[in-house]
């Protein structure tokens, strides 16, 4: 039976009378005050603001709640195939399928680090088979929360460990724009943060000057979060000759590279390619660190796999610092899930399971460029007015389209098409069946149907 707030209330006083009434006691109790003007009959929450939705994962929401049949999802960043359904590589339900029918598998804790083997084949896949940190020991890697936990975790240790000369170590510098989490993440732990600047609206390109600018211009041996490939929204990635420059800069300045690698094979289609702004790093023998997703190259989102690996100087270094870790992820989640960690492991360490996972994500990845060719053909077909050159020039999941806040209203109310307010859309949600409505949608927002 539910009860309301009256009704409640009424059952108590009448309890409480009759307490009253029946009690032999000489002494007269004091009737007790009505219950609704006790303190403790509103929430101690009462206080609690609306808080609102998150700007990416929000958009989904909002998603769900459209009945429309034509409505698209081009907000967050997940993979759909060409019939807009999510997808789960075959190589992912192979592996599945091994660990179902391997009868020695427990689902005992795995050790805070996480799963050991793992964390070793994770560590190759960013810094190489031969990297030389690896061969030397100094790497220490842990399995975490996917991309998101590996940022926080790595995170939380510099708050409490990254030495102090100044206070401005513990600075972190983001680039602008970059993933809105990344601020809430870094605050939250305990970073100041500050920013550099990245993109260029004016060529929708990189402004490679202001970012040497602003990382000259940074105290020394303040941190610097770079995204290792796919720049989130931007589509925009420096070159290696530009990355190179950033290296020499960044090491001569003393500053500390965080590397973010969300989309490890999603920018060329080559694991290899894209992780060569940081193996870059590694080669001079500097430190760092490094955040590993594989929501997006495994197709994992849900799994919550990642890792977090930080590159010592030494080996002695590598150990006491894994020691700290244990103490950053030990009171916040104890230890990690063992299912996603052990797909991956199991397609890591299998050649040919390797080789598969390397064709599926390349087919996702061209799959990705051939919806920006067919965008900017629709378009340019259309007659849109503006350059849309940038579509195909930029890389990874995401189109920094230029559309304002009130051109992406227009397109959700109008054509029930969602994506983050900033004018990115996820070109993953995108396929040939969708690609003339969102460029209907352009069309009509940039030619001022508004
Ligand atoms: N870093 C970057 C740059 C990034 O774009 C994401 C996710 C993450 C880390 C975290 O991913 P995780 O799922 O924790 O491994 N970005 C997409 C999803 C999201 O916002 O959570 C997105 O931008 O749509």
């Amino acid at each position: 039976m539910r009860l309301n707030d009256g009704s409640v209330a009424r059952r108590l006083s009448t309890l409480g009378k009759h307490l009253v009434e029946t009690t032999t006691t000489t002494v007269r109790r004091p009737t007790a005050p009505p219950i609704r003007s006790l303190p403790w009959r509103g929430s101690v929450f009462g206080h609690v603001a609306q808080a609102p939705e998150d700007p990416i994962l929000g958009v989904t929401v909002a998603y769900n709640k459209d009945p429309s049949p034509v409505k698209v999802n081009l907000g967050v960043g997940a993979y759909r195939t060409e019939e807009g359904k999510p997808l789960v590589l075959n190589v992912v339900r192979r592996a599945e399928q091994l660990l179902l029918n391997d009868p020695n598998r427990i689902k005992e804790y795995l050790p805070i680090t996480g799963l050991a083997e793992f964390n070793k084949l994770s560590a190759k896949l960013i810094f190489g088979q031969d990297s030389p940190a690896i061969q030397e020991n100094r790497v220490t890697t842990v399995q975490c929360l996917s991309g998101t936990g590996s940022l926080r975790v790595g995170a939380e240790f510099l708050a409490k460990h990254y030495h102090k000369k100044s206070c401005f170590q513990h600075t972190i510098y983001i680039p602008l724009p970059t993933w809105g989490n990344h601020p809430k993440v870094f605050t939250i732990a305990g970073l100041t943060v500050k920013t550099y600047r990245y993109y260029d609206p004016a060529t929708r390109g990189l402004n490679f000057q202001g970012l040497l600018e602003d990382l000259s211009a940074a105290p020394s041996g303040a941190i610097v979060l770079l995204h290792a490939c796919a720049h989130n929204p931007t589509g925009v990635d420096p070159t290696l000759d530009q990355w190179e420059h950033i290296r020499q800069l960044m090491r001569s300045k003393g500053l500390l590279p965080f590397f973010d690698s969300a989309y490890q094979g999603f920018a060329s289609g080559s694991l290899d390619a894209d992780a060569q702004p940081v193996r870059l790093f590694v080669a001079d023998g500097g430190e760092l660190l490094a955040a590993q997703s594989y929501a997006k190259n495994m197709g994992l989102y849900g799994e919550r796999v990642g890792a977090l690996s930080i590159v010592c100087k030494t080996r002695d270094v590598a150990v006491r610092v894994e020691s700290q870790l244990k103490l950053v992820i030990r009171p916040m989640y104890s230890n990690p899930p063992i299912h996603g960690a052990s797909i991956v492991a199991t397609i890591l360490r299998d050649r040919e399971m390797y080789g598969g996972w390397t064709i599926e994500l390349k087919a996702m990845a061209d799959r990705i460029i051939s919806m920006r060719t067919q965008l900017h053909e629709a378009l340019l077909a259309r007659g849109t007015p503006g350059d849309w050159s940038h579509i195909i020039k930029q890389i990874g999941m995401f189109t920094f389209t230029g559309l304002n806040t009130d051109q992406v209203a227009f397109m959700t109310k109008e054509y029930h098409i969602y994506m983050t307010s900033d004018g990115r859309i996820s070109m993953a949600g995108l396929s040939s069946r969708t690609v003339p409505h969102l460029a209907d949608a352009i069309h009509a927002a940039v030619t001022g149907a508004v």
